[in-house]
């Protein structure tokens, strides 16, 4: 990468009579034709990184930095009168909903940045996740049409390396669209889009389309074979052209990772061409296929363990449900010798009538892995129990980790220039260099403490502007941003913040700090109730924020539309990060780190990666509450939340409000209550809100007493910010590149 040529095209980009769209692609073309004139050295083993998801938010800031043109390219365009912030507006890619989606874009980031090669593949869909609206406070979804104004100036089309994806009923073009991942290497992240008949555009119109229709379940499977077996097609086509037919050689030169099991397909497409196309015999490339291919387990909930009805796969793609059918009698062979039969049955991949996507990527996969320590002992004990017993060495666990490129670097500069001018330039490399800053020191913590005032202000610039609303200046800004689901509680932060208010209103509280709750979070369209919180929780909002008695002292903002471009504002802007899930559901948990590297303290549960957020920061440095993994099991044995609220008459003040009129209802209200005192799809209080309100309370009422005193407060926050190495993607890579990828 030429730097000097970069900054030269730059500065001859004339800003006269262009739009702003026009000028983005002509910047962003620039820097692009830099990188792909960029040689590459051919690599010796390459990991593919399969994914359903990548959320890659905006490219144009980060890939700018990543060149290290970004403030002089600022500069540049601000002496042509043009301010590089109304890029602020690109849409971003948003081809994801969540915390796995984000994962593999900060992978890409950390193996690029420290050399490894990696290639994602996915779905280049044409619609990424909805656009949020509230209307009385509910939740309006939009299609997200993300190329439709500012296009994908960041990608290439490769129309001369399509390739044919094969249906019973169809055959599909794969086009690819290639993104350069820019680091110490230039690697790549390959979307394919399904071009043909409109029936085949289809494929990659929409994320995750409903799958309650025997249609939309196929179309999930169209989809998931779709971006697997164009990848695998590739990979195999170039290895023989390459090697000729030795495919023993294969898994020197190849590793695939499975990010969760939407590519599962991958491994019966690529036992499919060893056999069908390449005249191995199916033992022989099992074997390959076990050295192969590994798994990443995402969740633990069973609603999303994928499983597909052996019917509805023959349907489509016979010779894929052949190859699975021949896995499982395999398998069995392999297992009928000496395992119990619970055991293989547990195990079995085909399980009454259907797939199992999660066994068939057990069997197959070298190593298995959860994605924080907790995590993966629940996918031993638990999930995966038998498999574990037999192949004990195959389960691994590599906690998770964030980019703090874009989660330190681009979004918090304020914060990195003064880590360089304490430190020197080392820590941007190696983030274990911030145990050095001394947190104790009153300079330093009289700057942190600057830094995040102003980011506090940057956010609630930014909050007005989007929302309308003028956050309390002078308040402790707390918040809970992530997927809205039952699991992660946010219906019981609700709770707590109506309790607060109550007692607010009644005068208990007389040494309040103020205090803004900022909620962000998508609901699943068809997902009911977590629409249903989200409208419980902007009527909380509404009733606060109205209220003259206490609206200065609390204050609650449910953003709309929040994405990855919305937390990199309120990441580095919040001081104490909401992780309040029922212990054992989030598996890890992403957004805790990026909060912790900004400087915020947690307010949590011991699940996921909390329990090791607190290790490294401390307990003391945060704020730790309620049933732990162990608990929990005895605790619902002879759980009753109706009579729990009988003995805890302040819980009951604020259940009760959901029912006696002081809001309005028209449905949603009561599908809350019903969620927590009746028997529904799940037990009542299936997830334990109530339980765990009364000690959530008394931790949020300590987080407010303790931030009057600002310099402990500002130290607990720095010793968070400065413990955060563990916790970087760059530490997960390396992980992954020597346990499991052997690039080391
Ligand atoms: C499965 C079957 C049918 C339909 C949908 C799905 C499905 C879709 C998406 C299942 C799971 C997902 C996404 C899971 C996810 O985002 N998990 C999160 O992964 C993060 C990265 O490892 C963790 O930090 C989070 O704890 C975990 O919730």
């Amino acid at each position: 990468m030429n730097k000097e040529r970069l900054l030269e095209k730059l500065k001859l980009t004339d800003v006269n009579g262009k739009t702003v769209r026009a000028l983005y692609t002509e910047i962003s073309k620039a820097c692009m034709s830099e990188i792909m004139e960029t040689p590459q050295k051919a690599p010796a083993k390459t990991v593919s990184y399969f994914s359903v998801e990548f959320l890659m938010g905006r490219m144009f800031f980060n890939n700018l930095m990543a060149l290290g043109v970004l403030d002089e390219a600022r500069e540049i365009f601000e002496e042509k009168g043009f301010d590089l912030n109304c890029f602020e507006d690109v849409e971003d890619a948003a081809l994801g909903n969540g915390g796995l989606g984000r994962l593999a874009a900060c992978y890409l980031d950390s193996a690029a940045n420290l050399g490894y090669p990696m290639c994602g593949y996915g779905i280049r869909y044409k619609y990424g996740l909805f656009k949020q609206r509230f209307e009385d406070g509910r939740q309006i979804e939009e299609a997200d049409d993300w190329l439709k104004v500012w296009g994908d100036p960041w990608s290439v089309r490769r129309a001369n390396e399509k390739i044919d994806v094969v249906f019973k009923d169809m055959t599909v073009t794969a086009v690819p669209y290639d993104m350069p991942i820019y680091g110490k290497r230039i690697n790549t992240l390959r979307l394919f889009q399904a071009e043909g008949s409109p029936e085949a555009e289809k494929i990659s119109e929409y994320l995750y389309p409903a799958d309650d229709t025997e249609e939309g379940k196929l179309l999930r499977i169209r989809q998931e074979y779709f971006f697997s077996a164009a990848a695998v097609g590739q990979l195999v086509k170039n290895f023989v052209k390459k090697n000729g037919r030795n495919f023993d050689r294969f898994p020197e030169a190849h590793v695939f990772q499975l990010n969760d099991t939407h590519a599962v397909f991958a491994v019966a497409e690529f036992l499919r061409l060893l056999t069908a196309e390449y005249k191995l015999t199916f033992s022989h490339a099992v074997e390959i296929a076990k050295k192969t291919f590994n798994y990443t387990n995402h969740t633990i909930l069973p609603e999303a363990l994928e499983c597909w009805d052996v019917k509805l796969v023959e349907k489509i793609l016979p010779e894929i449900a052949h190859m699975l059918t021949r896995l499982h009698l395999h398998a069995k062979r392999e297992w009928d010798m000496s395992y119990p039969v619970e055991d293989t049955t547990e195990m079995s991949i085909v399980r009454g009538g259907r797939f199992s996507m999660a066994n068939v990527a057990v069997y197959i996969s070298g190593r298995v892995n959860g994605v924080a320590e907790i995590h993966s002992q629940i996918l031993k004990d638990r999930l995966f129990a038998a498999a574990y017993r037999h192949a004990p060495e195959k389960f691994l666990n590599v906690t998770n980790g964030v980019t703090p490129r874009r989660w330190l670097m681009l979004c918090n500069s304020e914060l990195a220039d003064f880590y360089d001018e304490s430190l020197g330039l080392k820590w941007r490399s190696d983030l274990e260099e911030l145990w050095q800053l001394r947190c104790t020191n009153a300079d330093n913590l009289s700057r942190f403490t600057a830094i995040k005032a102003i980011k506090k202000r940057q956010l609630a610039e930014y909050i007005e502007k989007r929302e309308g609303i003028k956050l309390l200046p002078d308040a402790i800004y707390v918040s809970q941003v992530k997927r809205l689901h039952e699991y992660k509680r946010q219906l019981m932060t609700a709770l707590a913040i109506l309790y607060l208010y109550f007692d607010l209103k009644d005068g208990k509280l007389p040494d309040f700090t103020p205090m803004v709750f900022i909620f962000g979070a998508k609901a699943a369209s068809g997902y009911k109730r977590a629409k249903a919180i989200i409208k419980f929780i902007n009527d909380i909002a509404e009733l606060v924020n109205g209220d003259e008695e206490v609206n200065a002292k609390l204050q609650v903002v449910f953003v709309q539309n929040y994405d990855v471009s919305y937390a990199e504002k309120i990441i580095p802007g919040t001081d104490v990060s909401l992780q309040v899930s029922t212990a054992g559901f989030e598996a890890s948990g992403t957004g805790n780190m990026k909060f912790m590297m900004n400087g915020a303290v947690t307010l949590g549960t011991l699940d996921g990666a909390n329990i090791e957020i607190v290790q490294a920061a401390g307990e003391e440095n945060n704020y730790i509450f309620g049933a732990t993994v162990e608990e929990i099991e005895r605790i619902k044995e002879n759980y009753d939340p109706s009579e729990f609220v009988e003995q805890n008459l302040k819980i009951k003040r604020v259940t009760d409000a959901l029912t006696d009129g002081t809001f309005e209802d028209e449905g949603e209200l009561k599908e809350i209550y019903s969620s927590l005192f009746e028997q529904t799809y799940n037990s009542p209080d299936y997830y334990l809100v109530l339980y765990d309100l009364p000690k959530y309370l008394e931790a949020l009422l300590l987080v407010n007493k303790e931030f009057q005193d600002g310099e402990r407060f500002a130290r607990k926050q720095l010793v968070n910010a400065t413990r955060s190495a563990y916790f970087s993607s760059d530490r997960a890579i390396e992980e992954y590149a020597e346990k499991i990828w052997k690039l080391k």
